[in-house]
């Protein structure tokens, strides 16, 4: 935890006292014991070990290696405790993800066979994206970037909505006028992105400073990637937040690249939650394939946030299992045993085996689970196949409340040439 380092004004200091948090599997904790200089308890959750560490870690975090990730659920000097769901929460969390893994790799084979045009997957990042976005209140306030369908969805967004936006349909939220994989949705609090990297970052430490001074107890949480925090709009969102204290969570999936650039070529900070200590605000790391430790540190910093305890950033350590989107070859940038390793730490996997260690999930609920998500997913999609594309008149709607004389005689010019519809 940060908030021993932001009182500090030495970033190594800072730096060393980031604690990440999240659970290990054996091989990680096998991986990263020289990392690991404190006591630790194992115990067998079926049939295979996960160890609890009970005290952090002394060595520098680095958010190249990923046995760093290899942490404990009870961690820092202060010892902080996760935050776990109760068992029906976590079956939701679960079953979440499930649909989040089957709608998009549905969305995958759509593109693939010229149904939609583009997309941007998410395998992979399921836990940081339910995870945290089951944390939020539906008065809080999301702002995403493109890969973000397991946080659209876990807000609420239903999957013929998700797919009416990917078929830019007459049902699309944004009326088909974004590019795929942008979604907004005004009930659900959702505000729709832009391509440009981290401009959302700004206007959620905007959204938050006003609900603040109107006294409205409400978080907004900032999504982005790794490669955003070179962006300007990072670090001016970041300072703005600090100095105004807003209630605002910046929750960076920290997926290893941006699109072909690893990590190590982005920064040379000992990891990206350390970038807070300059401004003065609280920063995390968390295991990132950890719903449970995802949704755990994401609900504290929106708990914070609500009560007046300022920004948190969050760096949540994922992977990317695709392409950067569906126009990607990453084969082109990286190893395949790189993919193998990090398909061994499968996000739903984990989840699964700590829902069957604690005896709330069997071999039914996973059968049930699997075919109720391909059952939605098979439904969505052909109910929005069957929903034509928006108007063109909905073209000039939205810019005016009134639409000026110029936009009126185009939209008749439009009309006559559409016969009269
Ligand atoms: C300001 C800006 N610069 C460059 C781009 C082109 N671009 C699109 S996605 C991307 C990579 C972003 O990587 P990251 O922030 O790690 O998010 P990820 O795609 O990995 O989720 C880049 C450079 C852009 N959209 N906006
Ligand atoms: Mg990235």
């Amino acid at each position: 935890m940060l908030d021993i380092a932001s009182k500090s004004t030495n970033i190594d200091e800072a730096a060393s006292k980031i604690i990440p948090y999240g659970t290990i599997p054996l091989y990680d904790y096998l991986n990263g014991i020289g990392n690991i200089c404190q006591i630790f308890n194992i115990y067998v959750i079926t049939g295979i070990f996960t160890l609890t560490v009970s005290q952090g870690f002394y060595a520098k975090p680095n958010i190249l290696n990923t046995e760093m990730l290899s942490t404990g659920r009870i961690v820092g000097e202060d010892v902080r405790e996760t935050i776990d769901p109760a068992p029906e929460e976590m079956k939701k969390i679960y079953t979440l993800m499930v649909l989040v893994r089957a709608a998009d790799i549905q969305a995958i084979t759509l593109q693939r066979q010229g149904r939609i045009g583009f997309y941007v997957p998410c395998q992979g990042e399921e836990a940081s994206q339910v995870g945290s976005a089951y944390a939020l209140k539906p008065e809080d306030w999301a702002f995403t970037d493109y890969r973000a369908p397991g946080i659209v969805i876990t807000r609420g967004m239903s999957l013929k909505s998700f797919y009416a936006h990917l078929m830019a349909n007459s049902e699309d939220n944004t009326k088909g006028r974004s590019m795929p994989s942008h979604w907004g949705s005004k009930a659900l609090n959702i505000v729709t992105p832009s391509s440009p990297i981290c401009t959302q970052l700004p206007h959620a430490v905007g959204v938050a400073l006003g609900a603040k001074m109107k006294g409205d107890k409400i978080a907004t949480i900032a999504y982005f990637g790794d490669g955003g925090t070179s962006s300007n709009d990072f670090h001016s969102a970041l300072n703005f937040a600090g100095v105004f204290k807003t209630p605002t969570v910046f929750f960076c999936r920290n997926n290893g690249y941006a699109i072909s650039i690893p990590v190590s070529r982005q920064t040379a900070s000992s990891s990206l939650a350390v970038k807070a200590v300059a401004y003065g605000i609280e920063g995390i790391q968390v295991d990132g394939n950890d719903a449970l430790a995802v949704y755990s540190v994401t609900k504290k910093a929106l708990e914070k946030a609500r009560n007046g305890g300022g920004p948190t950033l969050i760096e949540s350590i994922t992977y990317r299992m695709g392409p950067h989107t569906t126009s990607d070859d990453p084969k082109r940038y990286r190893d395949d045993g790189e993919l193998e390793e990090w398909k061994t730490k499968d996000p739903l996997n984990r989840l699964r085996s700590s829902l069957e260690g604690r005896k709330l999930w069997g071999k039914e609920d996973e059968n049930n689970a699997q075919e109720w998500a391909q059952q939605q997913v098979k439904e969505a999609i052909a109910h929005s196949e069957k929903i034509p594309p928006p108007h063109p008149r909905t073209l000039l709607e939205d810019v005016y409340s009134q639409p000026t004389w110029n936009l009126q005689r185009q939209l008749h010019q439009l009309s006559e040439e559409l016969g009269g519809s």
